[in-house]
């Protein structure tokens, strides 16, 4: 009889391990990936960013593509993620980074606090905000 529930106890724990692992499996760490396309004068003629709004959950990593449809040679830089529009309070441990002409620019970084942020040019000198809105 003892024997029986050490072999169950045994079967049971391997189910567990097992389950735990296809759980593991079927939910790796969730990475949110937005694409912002930075302009100066496609669409209306307005400098901006399309999208203008992008909306990301809290907590969870976010890998933000960045692209320049203006001309060779026209960096901008810095482009900052902050909680104010000119972009005097840089957020989520995201320094200034360059966005160029055909050259993607990767940024990562995980909000850590749900609110209206602004990716913004305004420390460059471009009227181009656009609102990174964090959510539960
Ligand atoms: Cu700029």
């Amino acid at each position: 009889m003892r024997k029986a529930s050490g072999i169950l106890l045994v079967l049971l724990a391997l189910v567990g391990v097992w389950v735990g692992l296809s759980i593991a499996q079927m939910s790796p760490e969730e990475v949110q990936q937005l694409s912002l396309i930075h302009s100066l004068s496609v669409g209306q003629g307005a400098p901006t960013v399309f999208p203008d709004v992008v909306t990301v959950r809290v907590n969870k990593p976010v890998r933000l593509y960045n692209i320049s449809a203006d001309k060779p040679g026209e960096i901008h830089d810095p482009v900052v993620i902050s909680s104010d529009e000119l972009g005097k309070n840089p957020v989520f441990g995201v320094r200034g980074f360059k966005v160029e002409p055909g050259k993607v620019t990767v940024v990562e970084f995980t909000p850590t606090q749900t609110g209206t942020f602004f990716i913004t040019h305004l420390q460059h000198a471009h009227p181009i905000v656009a609102k990174l809105i964090v959510k539960d």
